[in-house]
């Protein structure tokens, strides 16, 4: 009985190694002939998709794009040694009316502090430097509506959009990156700007003041340099608290995280995109969820397409992809199949 054993152990196995597709979860990269084909999961029902370490993506294939070979229509070529990472796992599922897209790559560095100001004194009054520069982590995947479309563009920035849990819309065309379409409310932003109008300083701080040293700030948790603070023996602005330290920085954005939970009217082309990622041991995983078809005219229509050529960007502590350094990496043109 026991070779019967062994034979059935054996062949349960292969049919559990088997099922995952060409590249799954092993993490291994496959040689690739011809530009990638990326088979998109469709028959998700109950799956759980809007976390990036849910256990149902086990159940999705993957592929590896590498982004440091691509010739974008940014026109940007890092070498290969000097971009952040060179391979990103791609998933792809659907369920309902949307697009789900996982995303994993390597960034060994959690640049989150876009526009960030630093503490440069503490007595007689907090002075600041200037803001820094409006760099963070980020991510580009690019769909392809043809010659006279151009690229329908879903831009995942770690800070400016991802805190507040989306991704923002935009379109590539005749080498212009255009932000989509505001809805009902006009402006509308994930992140708000926390400079003091008229004064090189921020406006904003956490509530907890000093303590607070996550890369986030809400508005729903900030005080302004207008509040008044109660203290068990006086009333103080956020300035005049006590805490601080030289070197330490003050974010460079407000995140309203409200946005996400406001109707798709409002929110309007530009902010249709939504985001929920992680960041551990120097991996970011991302998934990005949009309509397959928004109806809007800013975007492509991927309802009625049985595949879509995609790129995708990485950029590693950068503002935008058009300025032309080393740190960010593109792929070359790989495809989704529906
Ligand atoms: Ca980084
Ligand atoms: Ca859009
Ligand atoms: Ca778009």
């Amino acid at each position: 009985m026991k070779w019967l054993i062994t034979i059935l152990v054996i062949l349960s196995m292969t049919l559990i190694w088997g099922c995952g597709g060409d590249d799954d979860d092993g993490g291994g990269t496959d040689p690739v002939v011809g530009p990638p084909r990326i088979q998109v999961t469709t028959s998700t029902a109950g799956y759980v998709l809007n976390d990036p370490q849910a256990s149902d993506w086990g159940l999705v294939d993957s592929a590896t794009i590498e982004v440091s070979m691509g010739n974008p229509p940014a026109k940007i070529n890092p070498s290969l040694a000097a971009v952040v990472t060179n391979a990103v796992k791609v998933k792809a599922a659907t369920r309902d009316d949307s697009l789900f897209i996982l995303l994993e790559w390597v960034d060994n560095s959690y640049d989150v502090w876009p526009n960030n100001w630093n503490i440069t004194q503490i007595t007689p009054g907090l002075a600041y430097d200037s803001a820094l520069f409006d760099r963070e982590d980020q991510l580009y995947v690019m769909f392809n509506g043809g010659s006279s479309f151009g690229w329908d563009v879903w831009n995942w920035r770690v800070i400016t959009t991802g805190a507040g849990s989306m991704a923002e819309g935009m379109l590539w065309n005749s080498s212009t990156l255009t932000t989509d379409a505001d809805g009902n409310v006009s402006g509308l932003k994930v992140a708000l700007r926390n400079k003091k109008a008229g004064f090189n300083q921020p406006e904003f701080v956490h509530e907890d003041t000093s303590e607070h040293i996550d890369p986030v700030l809400f508005l729903t948790d900030a005080i302004s340099t207008n509040y008044d603070i109660e203290r068990e023996f006086d009333t103080v602005k956020w300035y005049q608290t006590t805490g601080w330290q030289v070197d330490q920085k003050i974010q460079g954005w407000l995140i309203d995280n409200s946005v996400s939970g406001r109707s798709e009217a409002d929110r309007g082309s530009r902010w249709d995109i939504g985001a929920y990622s992680a960041y551990q041991s120097g991996v970011y995983s991302v998934v990005l969820a949009g309509k397959l078809n928004t109806g809007y005219e800013d975007d492509l229509n991927l309802s009625t397409l049985d595949s879509v050529k995609v790129q995708l960007g990485v950029l590693n502590d950068q503002d935008k992809f058009h300025a032309g350094t080393s740190d960010r990496g593109f792929s070359e043109d790989f495809w989704l199949i529906f």
